[in-house]
Formats: C-alpha cells, structure tokens, sequence
C-alpha cells in the first residue's frame, strides 16, 4: 500500500516510539463526527467499529463534549477522599435509570470485571459462607472480559492468557450457551460458587448469540444454586444490541451488571458495577476503590451519555437499523459471505477465504471505499457503527460493503 508523507509520519512515530500491543489499519485518523471519522488527508470513512461500541452515542457528540468542557473549567478531579456536587447526581441518575439499588464506579471495563468479581468473591465469603480459600466463579470458553492477570486467567484464548506467568485460581471455564454444562457443574461445585460471569453476546468471539432462553435458563440455575449471576455488558450494554441490557433479551436482571464503554460516550473511559445492597455493601470505606472511579467529569459524562441514549430514543433504532443492516447484507451474494449474525447494531459477518483472500483484504478494500472495519479471529469482520447512524447511511454503507466484497472476487 502506498501511504502520503503524513501518515507515514505518524505511522513512523508510533513504530519507534510505542508497544507494538495492536496492529492497526493502516489509517491515520484525525476527526470525528457522528457515524464518520476523517483521516490525515481529509478522507471520509464509515466507522464500523465504534472503538468496540465505546462510540454508541456518535464521534464527539456535542451535548456530551459540552458537559465535559463544562466541569472540566469548574473542577476535574477530587478523589473520594472529599464528596463533590457531581458523583451524587450521577449515582441516583443511573440507580433510577437501570433499577439497582447502588453503583460502584471505575474506570476501565476490565476494572469494572475486576470489581465484579471482587464483589461476587466478598458476597460468597461473607453471606454465603464459602471459605475464603475454596470460592469459584464460573465462567466462558470464548470470553474475552479484558486484559488484567485475573481477567485473562478466565480466557481460553493463549494469545489473551499465555506466559504472563501464574494466573489467579478459582475459576471454572465451561462452554458457552450449554445450559447443560452450567447445571452439571453448579451440581458438582455449587456450594463453593459465588458467581457465574457470563457476557449476553460475546463479542470477541465474534458476535456469538445465545439461542433464545439461554441467560434466563442459566439466571435460573444460578438462583437454584444461590450463585450471582453476573451479566458483562461491557460491549453489549447501552443500546447497542437493541435492548438498553442485552439480558433484557431474555429478560433476565443480572444479580450484577458490569457497565463500561459507551458509558463514557466515548470521551472518557467510565465503566460500573451495578447491584443491590446484598452484594454492594459487603465491601467497607478504604476496601476498594480508583483515583479516578466516578470522579467528576466521567460522572458529567456519564449523566449525559446515558441521557442522550433514552432522548434519541437509541435502544429503538439500533433494533431497527440492525434489522435492515443484516436484510441489506444478506442480498450480497458472494462466495466470501458465508455467514450474518448478529443483534441490533452488533453484527459480524463470517468470511470464507476465497481467491487467496481474506476478512483482512476485505477490511482493507472497505478501508479504500471508505469504511472502517476489523476483522477478530482472522476470519469474523465485526460491524458496529455508532448508534446515531440513520437508515440511509446503512444502506449506503452496505453499498461499500458489497462493492469492497465483489472487487475481491
Ligand atoms: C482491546 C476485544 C472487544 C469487552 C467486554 C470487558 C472489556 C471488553 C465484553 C474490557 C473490552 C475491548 C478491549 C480492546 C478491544 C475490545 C474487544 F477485541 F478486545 F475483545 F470489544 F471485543 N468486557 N473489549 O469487550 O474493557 O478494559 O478494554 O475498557 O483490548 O484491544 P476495557
């Protein structure tokens, strides 16, 4: 590929002075606005992968960049050492918002796990009764809940978990929608199981949907079992799947939802653990916190983000737009396309490698036709746009989408 001076300039920089952690598309971004993002040279791209659904609410969106300019010229950042006028009014917003009775907020989605799981562990010991050194949390093959030690101890994948060292015991990885298998081993280790994690749609894995039934039978099981169930909406939560949850799916209310992402808006990363007071106040002032967890300006955010989901009525239109976007694909007829799935605006579509080609070569052809999208597992091209994109945009998108796949073929 043949790239202009200014981006190598800033491919160059990063290739020497950064961690090579991500191979990235080789473009260079500059602005963002709504569904669109432009690079150095002025091009205008589609962004189909919303930062992994950090971005439901739109690039920049403005009433959510004005509350953040707003607090930042008052007062950034007090610690929980001190109260503020901003945590208080985003803590009652989001307890009458999602109906729990407390939130713990942090920063990051993989500390938003780690809280849960702390929280789950404490509530196993203290109310359950499970022996410190004996308490399990079950969880996924195929999950992917971040990147700390604890978190990657529950992936399967090695390049997520491998040679980082000793992992954290107490976990048990079961596969994922096989009610069965959570029955037998909640039979075999439900006493000494506080929780069982589970994300709605696991999305790295590459948007695989749970058959229908499949979080309320094992909600169910949990409650046989007097183990949490805990619901990672990191990526699945806030509209995005076509419900405000995607365990409303199945209509199911997580003993815990862990939050992050498109909570921030996608300025600022704000993540939370949502419960009732059961499980939240088991954990004492100065037994867990973050410097920046719910500090002022991610609560100014959140406030808004979360606003701007129910007054632009985005639950409704991810539902909608993602009907028509899975409709629209499915009309390319291709030997590349041998799969669509998906719900609301988390969709993945499978590539079957053809004519020595690839998700990857797609990926870049969309790129040249101005769209944003990358593949996970070499072969499953996540689509994701920002939930403010309108029905016309889709269509247009797919348009790319279908005149990238037929150039390869
Ligand atoms: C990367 C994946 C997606 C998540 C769920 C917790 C977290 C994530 C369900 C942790 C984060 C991100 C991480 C980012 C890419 C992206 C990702 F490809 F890594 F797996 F979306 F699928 N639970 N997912 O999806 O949240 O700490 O990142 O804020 O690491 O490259 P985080």
């Amino acid at each position: 590929m043949k790239f202009t001076a200014k981006e190598k300039h800033y491919m160059d920089m990063e290739s020497k002075y950064g961690a090579k952690n991500y191979h990235p598309l080789p473009v260079v971004l500059e602005k963002g606005k709504g569904a669109f993002v432009w690079d150095v040279n002025g091009k205008k791209y589609f962004d189909f992968l919303s930062s992994y659904s950090a971005i439901n609410q739109g690039h920049c969106n403005p009433k959510i960049v004005k509350a953040l300019c707003d607090q930042a010229h008052k007062l950034c950042l007090t610690s929980r050492a001190f109260y503020n006028t901003c945590l208080c009014d985003y803590e009652k917003y989001i307890h009458d918002y999602f109906g729990y009775d407390r939130v713990l907020p942090m920063n990051s989605g993989a500390e938003g796990v780690e809280t849960a799981l702390k929280l789950a562990r404490r509530w196993g010991n203290v109310k359950k009764g499970i022996p410190n050194n004996k308490i399990k949390i079950i969880c996924c093959k195929g999950n992917f809940h971040g990147r700390t030690i604890t978190v990657i101890t529950m992936s399967d994948d090695p390049s997520s978990y491998s040679n980082y060292g000793p992992l954290t015991p107490g976990f048990i990885q079961i596969p994922y929608n096989d009610t069965k298998a959570l029955e037998k081993t909640l039979d075999k280790y439900g006493k000494e199981t506080c929780a069982f994690i589970v994300e709605p749609i696991q999305g790295e894995a590459g948007i695989m949907v749970p058959d229908d039934g499949y979080l309320k039978k094992c909600y169910d099981l949990c409650h046989k079992h007097n183990v949490l169930f805990i619901a990672d909406e990191v990526q699945t939560g806030i509209a995005r799947t076509g419900r405000m949850l995607c365990s409303q799916w199945d209509n199911v209310r997580p003993d815990m939802v862990i939050l992050g992402k498109a909570l921030g808006g996608g300025v600022l990363p704000v993540s939370a653990c949502l419960a009732d007071d059961d499980i939240m106040l088991n954990i004492a002032p100065g037994e867990h916190g973050s410097t920046f967890g719910g500090f002022t300006l991610a609560a100014r955010v959140a406030v808004e983000a979360l606003k701007f989901v129910k007054d632009e009525h985005l639950t409704e239109k991810s539902e909608k737009l993602g009907k028509v976007f899975r409709a629209e694909i499915a009309k390319i007829k291709s030997p590349y396309i041998s799969e669509i799935r998906g719900r609301g605006l988390l969709n993945a579509v499978v590539i079957k490698p053809h004519n020595g080609k690839e998700a990857w070569d797609v990926c870049l052809e969309m790129m040249k036709n101005g769209l944003l999208a990358k593949p996970t597992h070499r072969h499953i091209i996540r689509f994701a746009p920002p939930l403010v994109i309108t029905e016309a945009q889709i269509k247009q998108a797919v348009k790319i989408i279908a005149k990238s796949i037929k150039s390869l073929e």
